[in-house]
């Protein structure tokens, strides 16, 4: 099955192709044959103006399926703070202002957080699917904490802060491999990837 991952992010593009090539290794057979944006040859700044994960997410697919006609999917990410009252939620990407600037994104939580004893997390994704004229969402979660410092100069966005439950390693010290395994984004890939399998039209 074709689809589109409407995604100008090429971290996620590279979790998600690596996600794909785990579920192989394990199951013998990839559900996806994925296309990216760049195969479109669509660099359009997508609309994101929704106050909801699953809003945005919808947004991202429904601008696809608008200008394309292609099956797609999406995914909007939020890290939620506890003692920020969820925030930085749907305004992650642009939590320090306008524009995709990680490090200021970082250093604005790194600065609300000083002194801050509650520093319970959690990352969250929701993906939309477009298929066959009919859109599903598919949701995951992964729970941590703030770290106190930057660790680690793997992955991307807040992963440098983040560190799971379960583990002394934040997303960034740990190995893509890993990170998938337990992420948000792993498990609603994950999700995906059983209603493909299991999809009939
Ligand atoms: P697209 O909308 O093109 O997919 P984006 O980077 O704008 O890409 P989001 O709207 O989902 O993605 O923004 C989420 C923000 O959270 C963004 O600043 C990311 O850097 C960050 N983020 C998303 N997933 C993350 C992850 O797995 N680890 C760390 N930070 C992440």
């Amino acid at each position: 099955m074709r689809l589109v991952f409407a995604t100008h992010n090429e971290h996620k593009l590279n979790e998600v192709r690596n996600i794909l090539c785990a579920y192989a290794e394990n199951n013998g057979t990839i559900p996806i044959d994925l296309l990216s944006l760049n195969d479109l040859n669509c660099h359009d700044d997508i609309p994101e103006n929704e106050n909801t994960l699953a809003g945005n997410a919808r947004a991202k697919v429904d601008f696809v399926y608008s200008r394309f006609s292609v099956d797609c999917f999406a995914d909007d990410t939020g890290l939620e703070i506890e003692a920020l009252g969820g925030e930085p939620g749907v305004y992650s990407a642009r939590y320090a202002g306008d524009g995709h600037d990680s490090l200021a994104n970082r250093r604005k939580v790194m600065d609300l957080m000083q002194g801050v004893s509650n520093r319970r997390a959690r990352f969250r994704t929701v993906i939309a699917l477009r298929l066959d004229g009919n859109e599903h969402l598919f949701e995951g979660v992964v729970n941590g904490i703030i770290t106190e410092s930057e660790r680690g100069i793997g992955g991307f966005g807040y992963d440098p802060i983040f560190q799971p439950d379960g583990f002394d390693m934040t997303f960034a010290e740990l190995d893509i491999k890993t990170k998938n395994s337990i992420s948000h984004r792993g498990m609603a890939m994950r999700k995906l990837v059983e209603y493909l399998v299991n999809y009939q039209k």
